[in-house]
């Protein structure tokens, strides 16, 4: 009995253990717009992605996930590495041809990851990451090409430096930089399917070396091939070795993870025989029809295996479709590839960077849902990390944040994320918040995305505010290196208040920086950054604590529960209201903060005949009363800031009439807060 109890155990801890370590495979299209998708896309004619469609019942489909760029390169960097290519030298344009390395030696990678914490990690696909090549002396052969990855092209002459390169590489010896120096343990692939060398990499070495130029008359750029090389065996290639190595590795006890690189829709446009027609339009509509099978054909080999419910499945794609889709040719035949966004591959328009991003993991993602969260490819990493409850070091995976809290549904409040940085093929940048949209290109726009999906109208200068805070994000992200926090010691404190907190929060955290984090609740989108009436503070509390351990939370609740704006349906007595909030202190009891009641009420200043709110003076004291009995009852400290405000009210009130105070009354406020916090901190 007593052996059985124990094999029960470990079955038991076998399976919580495997739940937080599925396979992983992440299926990545090559210039496909979210357009692109049949299912987003009620104008797509015969151009249907049946296979994806089907994914997207089976898991949670985003609306609004990015690319860290809209060209493949820098795309590619921050999918491995959580970091923008930005911050690399490459600051426009992508990797040509036998371009070197670009993820720097000892730089964390999502394979790297999973390969530290157990996994077989393998690539198939295409890398266009660069690779170091060598001559028969062991000298680089490659070096002459880092000019400048992005002007080397215009200097001239690149076809005769590629020549002189490819004359000089010794093909038998290993290449290095690639992805097996990057943490996958195993590699099949091309570097692209458009460029020289044109010939099969397997792990560090080409398989077959390539002997003559390319055709003229075969599409690419020149450069050396094998004899017999066909573009359109790339694609089936891939999806035969992956369903090959989805097989075996089922069979094995580690976790794995693919990543599927796919070279289409890309061009060389190359379908293969089975597909030339099958969308009677043409034949780039026919490549995306085979890049949807292929789709299908990975997921099936998943399913067939067994091993459907303990393998995660994204698919999603490097950035929108590129012109050589031929736009005008596709809309004659019912295709409208701008249905949604305007712009494509290469522009900072929604079109370039906005993708479809499909995510499946039986058991943990609800089928058929949707995410309207702004997120973006760097997210991987950090993600994968947060499901094996990894730490990341500091100095790593800068500019990606988990979405796992998304794919769960546990976070509902949006934005989630830091704001997304867009980046183009010239080197432009765009900042992303919310509805908001700034474009820093030669003419700096910005779109009001919630009125103008399409990015037509220009507002920078009604907006001058959103305008100035979005720009100094973007320098700020830009100066700093980073986007996620670095992990800190400081105390964390949580404002959870009213508008009038709102005011006060920001001079608060001025006030502490350096002594303490200061993070007001992002609100949801019932009732934004403002906490609301009580009825919501239930409702959302957990939202509002997250995962964060607080040290101090200064929280109070009191004006929509008297005013009741919206909430008149709602029973907002004083002593419904003293209910709730005995069951809120209650809870942010158990976090084991040390919690700070911000008295700001009663609020209605002067004769009662000039409060257009109407509560009387009695109506306001029993509220005030309630809440001080509540927090008398749980021995929580009290911020009179109401009794603190009061001899001052006529000078720092907005107007007799509104509750809110001037800038300079919320920096008074915000100094008897930031000194309630401090002492708090302070106490045992
Ligand atoms: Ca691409």
């Amino acid at each position: 009995m007593y052996r059985i109890l124990l094999l029960l155990i470990f079955i038991v801890q076998c399976a919580a253990a495997f739940g937080q370590r599925p396979n992983i495979v992440f299926i990545l299209a090559d210039d496909m717009s979210f357009d692109s998708v049949s299912a987003n896309n009620d104008k797509i004619g015969n151009m249907k992605t049946p296979c994806i469609d089907k994914l997207m019942t089976q898991g949670m489909s985003f609306r609004d996930a990015h690319s860290g760029s809209s060209v493949c390169t820098p795309t590619r960097y921050g999918l491995m590495t959580g970091r923008y290519a930005w911050r690399t030298r490459l600051k426009k344009q992508v990797l040509w041809e036998y371009g070197r390395p670009l993820i720097e030696k000892g730089r964390l990678t999502v394979a790297k990851l999973l390969k530290q914490h157990g996994y077989t990690t393998s690539m198939i696909g295409k890398w266009h990451l660069g690779m170091d090549w060598y001559d028969s002396d062991g000298k680089l052969a490659n070096e002459h090409l880092l000019i400048s990855d992005a002007i080397w092209k215009k200097a001239g002459g690149s076809a005769e430096r590629v020549k002189a390169c490819e004359e000089r590489i010794d093909w038998s010896k290993p290449i290095t930089g690639g992805p097996t120096d990057q943490g996958f343990d195993y590699y099949f692939g091309v570097d692209l399917p458009n460029f020289p060398p044109y010939t099969w990499i397997e792990n560090d070495r080409v398989q077959d070396a390539p002997s003559i130029p390319k055709p003229k008359d075969m599409f690419g750029n020149d450069g050396l091939m094998v004899p017999g090389w066909k573009l359109e065996d790339i694609l089936p290639t891939l999806a035969v070795k992956s369903a090959k190595y989805i097989a075996e590795k089922s069979k094995k006890d580690k976790p794995f993870f693919l990543y599927l690189a796919l070279t289409s829709p890309h061009s060389p446009i190359a379908p293969s025989k089975d597909f030339i027609g099958k969308s009677g339009i043409s034949k780039y509509a026919d490549f995306v029809i085979e890049t949807d099978w292929v789709v299908g054909h990975i997921v099936d080999a998943i399913d067939k295996a067994g091993i459907g419910n303990d393998t995660l499945v994204i698919f999603t794609t490097d950035n929108g479709t590129a012109p050589a889709a031929k736009f005008k040719q596709l809309e004659s035949h019912g295709v409208d590839l701008h249905n949604h966004y305007k712009g494509h591959k290469a522009q900072i328009y929604e079109g370039g960077h906005r993708l479809p991003f499909v995510v499946r993991w039986p058991g943990v993602v609800k089928p058929k849902s949707t995410c309207e969260q702004t997120v973006c490819l760097n997210d991987f990493i950090a993600t994968v990390a947060d499901m094996l409850g990894v730490i990341l070091p500091d100095n790593s995976t800068e500019d990606s944040y988990s979405i796992l809290p998304l794919l769960t549904g546990k976070v509902k409040w949006q934005p989630y994320r830091p704001m997304v940085v867009h980046h183009d093929y010239y080197g432009n940048f765009a900042i992303r918040n919310n509805r908001w949209k700034l474009v820093e290109a030669k003419e700096k726009s910005l779109f009001d995305l919630d009125a103008d999906i399409k990015e037509t109208t220009n507002i920078i200068e009604k907006r001058p505010r959103i305008t100035q805070h979005l720009s100094a994000t973007l320098k700020k992200y830009k100066e700093s290196g980073r986007t996620r926090l670095k992990p800190t010691s400081d105390p964390k404190v949580l404002i959870i208040g009213d508008s009038i907190s709102l005011g006060f929060t920001g001079y608060v955290a001025e006030m502490l920086k350096g002594k303490a984090v200061v993070i007001h609740h992002k609100g949801n989108s019932k009732v934004g950054p403002n906490a609301g009436p009580t009825i919501r503070g239930v409702e959302y509390i957990e939202e509002w604590l997250g995962q964060t351990k607080w040290d101090v939370i200064h929280f109070n609740w009191g004006l929509w529960d008297m005013y009741g704006w919206h909430y008149e349906k709602d029973d907002r007595s004083p002593e419904a209201y003293e209910k709730r909030l005995d069951k809120l202190v209650t809870r942010l009891k158990k976090t084991g903060a040390k919690l700070i009641w911000g008295a700001t009420t009663p609020v209605c200043p002067g004769p009662e005949n000039l409060c257009k709110l109407k509560v009387s003076k009695e109506t306001e004291r029993k509220y005030l009363d309630a809440a001080l009995r509540v927090m008398k009852k749980h021995d929580v400290r009290v911020n009179d800031l109401h009794g603190f405000m009061e001899p001052q009210r006529d000078k720092y009130a907005i107007s007799d009439n509104n509750v809110h105070f001037k800038r300079e009354g919320s920096r008074k406020l915000a100094e008897q807060v930031a000194k309630h916090i401090k002492g708090a901190l302070k106490s045992d």
